[in-house]
């Protein structure tokens, strides 16, 4: 396993790398989940009312620049992430515990981010309609918002912060990011390449801000009067608290909350694709995923060998330090996410849970800050209380079903609604998932596991997911106002629905 010492210095070398300066501090302990051990104490501003009053300065002047100037900003930022994939991929997993493949990985969602982004950054479209009235245009046009608040989560700490970032600037607004007090040391890499990116390409200096600080930092953005737009990912709890906040100063929320999500098994699957499919889902990045796959509902004829086979790969799976490359799954981020991931083994158990693989903490001793667990699989009753929650670890509820209208119901019996997957080669089966009383989330794959989005699509789900959505396809319309245009060229006053006046 490898030491605190060396992940200090690997640390330490990347951020210099990344170009943060005035590193040392005493406003957080920057810690690793690999050895559960503080790596150094770390300076940074959590003066809110600051950071957003120079986000708002540059704001004014940014919305005037040309949106493709613009996006020229973001195709730096996509050089510099490109030129320091490693050092990046360093921090994500000394900081959140991926393994090399999965941080290198989420580096990758933040270039191919800002190469979408600079893409859009000449795509703004706005509609024209026909105007029922003679002499007159009807067209709409997008504006930027102001100052973009986006509050992230520890398991994807760069990639959700890249999204709304590189799309919020693009749009032509300034953002102040409260990263979770779990990573940041990869807020701090992030912030000084957009610094940089910034600098180089002549765009104001006060365009992102970064504040460090404890839970009460992101409530005084939430309130913040001057930020029309909070982006927050993090628990349904924390949703909760921060959606009523906004909406009561007629703010703007996009909410990425929990997920329960679940894939349908059908008899006819390809199993040797759904395996693979499933554990990646369920296991990778130790359960720590919005999108990983929580439940598995399958057809009661091919549920004993799915079972069976997710199990035994279970058994298999490496799992221990993230910088060895043999190893899949690393470890969780905290002993409160181990303590939670215990209490609902033990609730699913006295629900008729049957505990078939995992669950056990493996590696470190119970002195050790850091917690390892191979992911559990659990075969349970279809109606349960546990599976209706979203535990952030690796436990994989397994239920059976014996009708396709029975496995949709289960499916969208919980109140999360992010990521679902069916695995079938019947394609009505798979028509039918799709559809609108199918599969209730904001994202439904066919014969793909629930994890693993590409940024191209627009990410998001619904019911207590909280609605909002991120990243690709139309999503950036979140990070603008719209305005309705009607001029008229007309030589006199015409009045719509033909009144007269006058
Ligand atoms: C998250 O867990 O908050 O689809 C984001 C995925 C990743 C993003 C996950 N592209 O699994």
């Amino acid at each position: 396993m490898i030491d605190t010492a060396t992940l200090r210095d690997k640390a330490r070398a990347a951020l210099t790398r990344c170009g943060v300066s005035d590193l040392d501090g005493d406003v957080l302990t920057a810690r690793s989940p690999v050895t559960g051990e503080p790596l150094f104490g770390i300076g940074g501003s959590g003066d809110v009312q600051s950071a957003v009053a120079s986000a708002r300065e540059a704001f004014l002047q940014w919305r005037n620049t040309p949106a493709p100037v613009r996006g020229a900003l973001v195709r730096r930022l996509g050089q510099l992430i490109g030129e320091h994939r490693e050092e990046l991929a360093d921090l994500v997993g000394i900081e959140a515990g991926k393994i090399r493949s999965e941080a290198l990985g989420e580096v990758q969602e933040m270039i191919d981010i800002c190469d979408f982004a600079q893409g859009l950054s000449r795509q703004l479209y706005g509609r024209t309609m026909p105007s029922e009235r003679p002499g007159h245009r009807l067209m709409e046009t997008w504006h930027p918002l102001g100052v973009v608040g986006v509050i992230s989560a520890f398991n994807f700490p760069v990639a959700v912060w890249s999204w709304n970032t590189a799309i919020a600037l693009t749009c032509g607004n300034s953002v102040v990011w409260k990263p979770s007090e779990q990573t940041p040391l990869t807020a701090l890499a992030c912030s000084a390449l957009l610094d940089r990116a910034i600098a180089e390409t002549g765009a104001p200096a006060g365009l992102h801000r970064l504040l460090i600080g404890g839970p009460e930092v992101g409530e005084q953005l939430v309130d913040s009067p001057d930020v029309p737009l909070i982006s927050a990912t993090g628990s349904t709890r924390m949703g909760r608290a921060v959606g009523p906040r906004v909406a009561a100063r007629f703010g703007r929320t996009i909410l990425e909350l929990g997920g329960n999500n679940a894939a349908v098994v059908s008899a006819a699957a390809d199993l040797d694709l759904a395996v693979n499919a499933i554990v990646f889902a369920a296991a990778g990045t130790a359960g720590q995923r919005c999108t990983t796959m929580r439940r598995l509902i399958v057809h009661e004829d091919v549920a004993d060998e799915l079972i069976d086979r997710i199990a035994a790969a279970y058994r298999r799976l490496p799992v221990g330090d993230p910088f060895d490359d043999k190893t899949l799954v690393g470890p969780l981020i905290n002993e409160a996410a181990h303590d939670r991931l215990r209490a609902a083994l033990t609730q699913a158990a006295s629900e008729g849970g049957q505990l078939l693989a995992g669950g056990e903490r493996e590696l470190t001793d119970d002195a050790s800050g850091a917690f390892y667990v191979r992911p559990a699989l659990v075969r349970m009753p279809a109606q349960s209380e546990i599976v209706r929650q979203e535990t952030f670890g690796p436990i994989l509820y397994a239920m059976t079903y014996s009708t396709l209208e029975e496995a949709i119901d289960l499916h969208n019996g919980v109140p999360q609604g992010l990521s679902s997957a069916i695995f079938t080669r019947d394609q009505r089966e798979a028509e039918r998932f799709l559809s609108a009383d199918g599969a209730d989330c904001g994202i439904v794959n066919v014969n793909a596991g629930t994890s693993g989005a590409e940024i191209g699509g627009a990410f998001g789900g619904e019911k207590e997911t909280g609605g909002g959505r991120e990243s690709g396809s139309d999503a950036w319309r979140a990070y603008m106002r719209r305005a309705t245009n009607t001029v008229s060229y007309a030589e006199e006053l015409v009045l719509a629905q033909d009144v007269s006046f006058l």
